[in-house]
């Protein structure tokens, strides 16, 4: 591209971008898309840490509309040799953020093989947590039991959530995979944040965590995620204008604004425990059952390791 096509393009995405701000009304606060990714041809430069892509293998499809497993996505192997090793987080790290008061986090999430949960029998190998934290503080915390969810404390997702069980991935090694499309979970809507940069990390761990134990493949429980997405919420004509380096991206955003409705309160992140957001604690969930897996025996040929 020439310099006088490179300078037209970068023009272009400025008086987008000022155009679009512009024509929202004073009051009107709206929802943009200021990041996503599919993975699909690799991890891009805003994530760090572990950032292996891989074939989503069987999760291909599952999801919600066209929300769904495809092509690759970010898988991380990491921690749990010696069992209890924490795994190393993937990072993603964004700045020059537009003034806006929340965020909605939405990304599919697959526990693969045979994450232990928590608190049960001898508790062996257990808990196994799967942590999100946004800017240094949890998100979500939560044991997670890879064959129906009835040891762990993710015990009952709220409604659209659940989107896959069954071997879907390394099915010549007979563990259940679970998937969910975190999208739809409460903890992840809503997060209160103001400042122009956000950090988000994933990352497992727990004194039963295994991760890739036996060092080679099949691992023993690992996790992916695709099709991570970051709204903005409560974005405002007026705000502070992004930086040169995001006006391409945002720009591409507004062209998307969906103008969300907030259809749940606020999330709330507890500055006393640093966990969690919307209630979900560690203790007991209150809410009605939602999900609908299928009767399994934790007593089947396939026993947690
Ligand atoms: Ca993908
Ligand atoms: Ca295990
Ligand atoms: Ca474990
Ligand atoms: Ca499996």
């Amino acid at each position: 591209m020439t310099q006088r096509l490179k300078a037209l393009a970068a023009l272009s995405a400025r008086l987008l971008v000022t155009a679009l701000v512009t024509v929202l009304p004073k009051a009107q606060a709206a929802s943009i898309t200021a990041f996503s990714t599919d993975f699909n041809v690799g991890a891009p430069a805003e994530i760090s840490g572990v950032t292996t892509t891989e074939s989503v293998q069987g999760f291909s499809g599952a999801g919600n509309g066209a929300n769904v497993f495809s092509g690759s996505f970010l898988r991380n192997i990491t921690g749990g040799n010696p069992t209890g090793t924490a795994g190393s987080p993937t990072v993603l790290t964004l700045a020059g953020l537009p003034v806006h008061t929340s965020i909605d986090l939405r990304f599919l999430l697959a526990i693969i093989d045979s994450w232990d949960g928590s608190d049960v029998g001898s508790g062996v190998n257990q808990p196994d947590y799967f942590n999100v934290k946004v800017d240094g503080i949890h998100v979500f915390r939560e044991t997670i039991d890879h064959e129906d969810l009835s040891v762990g404390t993710y015990t009952n997702p709220a409604p659209g959530v659940l989107i896959a069980w069954g071997n879907r991935f390394d099915a010549g090694v007979e563990q259940n995979d679970i998937g969910f499309d975190m999208g739809l979970e409460p903890a992840f809507l809503g997060i209160t944040h103001t400042s122009s940069t956000l950090t988000v990390e994933w990352f497992a761990d727990g004194a039963g965590w295994q991760g890739d134990f036996f060092g080679t493949a099949p691992t023993d429980e690992t996790w992916a995620i695709d099709n991570i997405a970051v709204v903005l919420n409560g974005v405002v004509a007026g705000g502070a204008a992004p930086e040169p380096t995001t006006l391409a991206l945002v720009g591409a955003a507004l062209f998307g604004i969906a103008a969300t409705r907030r259809l749940r309160p606020a999330a709330a992140i507890d500055a006393g425990t640093g966990c969690c957001a919307a209630g979900r604690g560690l203790a007991g969930h209150a809410r009605p059952l939602h999900r609908t897996l299928p009767s399994r025996s934790r007593s089947s040929s396939v026993a947690p390791t």
